[in-house]
């Protein structure tokens, strides 16, 4: 059975989309594996962002992961990397598409800072990846 790492990022918990996200999930007919609530560490989103480390934008996403709590979930299901990732929207939440979450509940706020409310992971190379950095112990 196909998994894939979600996150619910620092602005998702602050402006209270834990609940509405994890809806979205259910809904589609996913199950969560695992989940747990905890603030990443440098260390951790220098290994998980490892494509990103060097890039300008660098430093402004650590600021941002590490600005508050994120929902960490592993959800699973057949071809759940590719429903999540078409269930978040593109990057950029200015141009996301409606129906997505981060079209529907995300915005550019003006700060500089990309918060688009989500992660997931993009292939399952990458969610095999991420799931082990962040369910280290997580039974395959
Ligand atoms: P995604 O989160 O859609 O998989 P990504 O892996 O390319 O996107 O980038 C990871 C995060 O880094 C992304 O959610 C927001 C930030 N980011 C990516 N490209 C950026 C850019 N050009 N400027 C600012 N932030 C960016
Ligand atoms: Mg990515």
């Amino acid at each position: 059975m196909d998994r894939t790492l979600v996150l619910v990022k620092p602005d998702g918990v602050a402006r209270g989309y834990v609940g509405e996200v994890l809806r979205r999930i259910e809904a589609k007919g996913y199950t969560i594996v695992a989940m747990e609530l905890r603030v990443p560490d440098r260390a951790l989103l220098d290994a998980h962002y490892a494509e990103h480390v060097g890039k300008p934008f660098f430093p402004d996403l650590v600021a941002f992961m590490t600005s508050g709590p994120v929902v960490a979930a592993v959800i699973e299901g057949q071809r759940v990397v590719e429903a999540w990732r078409a269930m978040m929207g593109t990057t950029d939440a200015t141009k996301a598409a409606p129906g997505t979450i981060r079209g529907d509940l995300g915005r550019d706020w003006g700060n500089g800072s990309t918060e688009n409310l989500v992660h997931g992971s993009d292939s399952s190379e990458s969610a095999a990846r991420e799931i082990a950095l962040w369910f280290p112990t997580l039974p395959g």
